[in-house]
C-alpha cells in the first residue's frame, strides 16, 4: 500500500560500481581529445554519479575514422550473415547475464524502476537482438525478369557507416533498438546516447567488445547534442542518421543532412497520442489501461497516452475509478519494489512538466488529481490528471513528456476520430471496446503509426514502429527497421549472348 509522495529511502538500492566512463573508439575506451568530462547526474538524489568523458567534433571524427575502416576493409560487413548472428547472440547472452548490473545503471542514471528494468526492459533489449541476429541472414534481394533479353537481380547492401542519436527515456532499450537492425545489415556505426544517462550505453559497449564485435564496428561517443550530435548529423562520411527525440533536434538534423552530404536520415519523434475509451468498454481494466497509458515510465515514453478521450456514457465512473487507482500509485525510490513511478530524468524536464501543468490550470483545465511536485530531493512529480480539457489548450497539444494526463469527454464515434486526429503527430493510438466494428473503423481512421486495442505500451522486436505526420519517418522493431540500413543495388545482365 503506498501513497503518493512517499519518497522511500533506497532499502533495496544496489548501486553498481561505475566502470565504464570514457568514449569507446575502435575498440578501447579513450578519454575525449580535449580531456574535458560532465557530470552525470542521479535524478532521485541529485548527486554526480560519475564524470563522463565530454566528446567533441573531434573525437566523433576519430570514431567515424575508425568505423569508416571496418566499414572499408573489416571483416563485419563481409562475413557470413550467420556469423554476424552469432556474434550478436553472444552480446545477447552478455546483456542476459549482467541484467541486474544493467537495470542498476538505468536506475540511478535515468530514474527508472528497477523492478520493470530487471523484468520487462532489460530482458526485451537481450530479445531485440535476438530478433535481429536471426535475421542477420535473411536480407536478401529479389531477381527481375526484364524486358527484351536482359534480367537481372537486386542486392541489398548495408548502406555504410551509421549515426544513432538516442535519447535517455529507455538508455539501453534506445542503444539496442537502433544498433541491432544496423549491426545485422553489416553497418559499422558511431552511437550518441544521451548526455543525461550515458552510463548504460557504455556498459553496453563493453559487452559488444567482450562479444568479440569487431573493433572499430560499435563506437560510442558522450557528450552533448549541439556539439557530438551535431558533428554525427553533418559528418560528410556518415552514411545514415538514425534519431529519437525531440521533433525540434529532428528538423536540425535533416536540415544538417542537408547541407552536408545529404545522408539519409530517419526519425522517431515526439508524440499526443490519444487514447479512446468507449461506452462498452470494462470501466475497471479501463481506468488501468489510461494510468498505464498515460504514466508508465513517468510519463517519458513517446507513444504515452497525453489524451484520454472518453465516452459520456461511461465518464463519471471512469473518472472515480481514475482517482481512486492514482491513490495508489506509489512514487517514490526507483529501487524500492513497490514504486511505479521513479523521478523525471533531470531538471530540465522536471522543471518544464511543472510548466506545464501550471499551464494547464491557468488556461482552465480542472485538476483532479496530483499536480505538485513532491518529496525534498530529486525530481518526483505526482501522477496527475487533468479534466475539462479543451483541444486547443496546450496541455491538449503539446508532448509533456510526464506524468500528466488530459481527460476529454466525447459523444459520438465521429467527434472522436476527428478530435484524435487534430494533432500534428501520429505515433499511436489506443482503442478501449469490445465492439469489432469501433476498433475496425477506428483503427483505420487514425493517422498513427500503431494501434493498440485494449491493450498499450505492448512493444516487440517483430512489430514495426514509427510515426506519420510530424512524429517522423522510418521504423524501428520489425524487418522495417533493416530498410533503414540497407540501400538497393540492381544488377541487370543479357539472358543470351551480350549484343555488345
Ligand atoms: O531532447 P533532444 P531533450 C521529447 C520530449 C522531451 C523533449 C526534449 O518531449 O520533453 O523532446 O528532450 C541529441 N544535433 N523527446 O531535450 O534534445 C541529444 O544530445 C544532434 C521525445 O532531451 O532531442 C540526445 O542524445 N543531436 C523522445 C538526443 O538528441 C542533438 C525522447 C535527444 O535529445 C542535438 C526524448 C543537435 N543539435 C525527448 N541536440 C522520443 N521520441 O521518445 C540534442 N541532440
Amino acid at each position: 500500500e503506498g501513497s503518493n509522495g512517499n519518497i522511500k529511502s533506497g532499502i533495496y538500492k544496489k548501486i553498481p560500481s561505475i566502470k565504464f566512463t570514457k568514449l569507446f573508439i575502435n575498440g578501447d575506451f579513450v578519454p575525449s581529445i580535449s580531456g574535458k568530462t560532465f557530470d552525470t547526474i542521479n535524478p532521485g538524489t541529485e548527486e554526480v554519479i560519475a564524470k563522463i568523458a565530454e566528446g567533441d567534433k573531434e573525437d566523433v571524427d576519430l570514431a567515424v575514422k575508425a568505423a569508416r575502416q571496418a566499414f572499408d576493409h573489416g571483416s563485419w560487413p563481409r562475413m557470413p550473415g550467420c556469423e554476424r548472428g552469432k556474434l550478436m547472440n553472444k552480446f545477447a547472452d552478455l546483456i542476459d547475464e549482467n541484467l541486474k548490473e544493467l537495470a542498476a545503471l538505468e536506475t540511478l542514471d535515468a530514474g527508472k524502476v528497477f523492478s520493470f528494468e530487471t523484468e520487462i526492459d532489460i530482458p526485451s533489449v537481450s530479445k531485440e537482438l535476438r530478433y535481429f541476429a536471426g535475421a542477420a541472414d535473411k536480407i536478401h534481394g529479389r531477381t527481375l525478369k526484364l524486358s527484351g533479353q536482359f534480367q537481372g537481380y537486386t542486392l541489398l547492401e548495408p548502406i555504410g557507416v551509421v549515426g544513432l542519436i538516442i535519447p535517455w527515456n529507455f538508455p539501453s532499450a534506445m542503444f539496442i533498438l537502433k544498433c541491432a537492425p544496423a549491426l545485422a545489415a553489416g553497418c559499422t556505426m558511431v552511437i550518441k546516447p544521451a548526455e543525461q544517462a550515458p552510463l548504460p550505453a557504455l556498459y553496453l559497449a563493453h559487452l559488444a567488445k567482450l562479444a568479440g564485435i569487431p573493433n572499430g564496428v560499435l563506437n560510442v561517443v558522450t557528450g552533448f547534442g549541439h556539439t557530438v550530435g551535431s558533428a554525427v548529423a553533418s559528418h560528410m562520411d556518415i552514411n545514415s542518421v538514425s534519431f529519437t527525440g525531440s521533433t525540434e533536434v529532428g528538423r536540425l538534423i535533416m536540415q544538417a543532412a542537408a547541407t552536408s552530404n545529404l545522408k539519409s536520415v530517419s526519425l522517431e519523434l515526439g508524440g499526443k497520442s490519444p487514447l479512446l475509451i468507449f461506452d462498452d468498454a470494462n470501466v475497471d481494466q479501463a481506468a488501468d489501461l489510461a494510468l498505464f497509458g498515460s504514466l508508465a515510465n513517468k510519463g517519458e515514453i513517446c507513444v504515452c497516452t497525453s489524451r484520454v478521450f472518453v465516452q459520456e456514457g461511461i465518464y463519471d465512473e471512469l473518472v472515480k475509478k481514475l482517482v481512486k487507482k492514482a491513490k495508489t500509485w506509489v512514487v517514490g525510490d526507483p529501487f524500492d519494489p513497490l514504486t511505479r513511478q521513479g523521478p523525471q530524468v533531470d531538471k530540465k524536464q522536471y522543471e518544464r512538466v511543472l510548466s506545464y501543468i501550471d499551464h494547464g490550470k491557468k488556461e482552465g483545465a480542472t485538476l483532479l488529481f496530483g499536480g505538485k511536485p513532491c518529496g525534498d530531493k530529486g525530481y518526483y512529480i505526482e501522477p496527475t490528471i487533468f479534466e475539462n480539457v479543451t483541444d486547443d489548450m496546450l496541455i491538449a497539444k503539446d508532448e509533456i513528456f510526464g506524468p500528466v494526463m488530459a481527460l476529454m469527454k466525447f459523444k459520438t464515434i465521429e467527434e472522436v476520430i476527428t478530435r484524435a486526429n487534430a494533432t500534428e503527430y501520429g505515433l499511436a493510438a489506443g482503442i478501449v471496446t469490445n465492439d469489432l466494428n469501433i476498433t475496425n473503423r477506428v483503427s483505420r481512421s487514425i493517422r498513427a503509426g500503431i494501434i493498440w486495442i485494449n491493450c498499450y505500451h505492448n512493444f516487440d522486436s517483430g512489430c514495426p514502429i514509427g510515426g506519420y505526420k510530424m512524429s517522423g519517418f522510418g521504423k524501428d522493431h520489425g524487418v522495417e527497421a533493416l530498410e533503414k540500413f540497407l540501400q538497393t543495388k540492381a544488377v541487370v545482365t543479357p539472358i543470351y549472348e551480350s549484343p555488345w
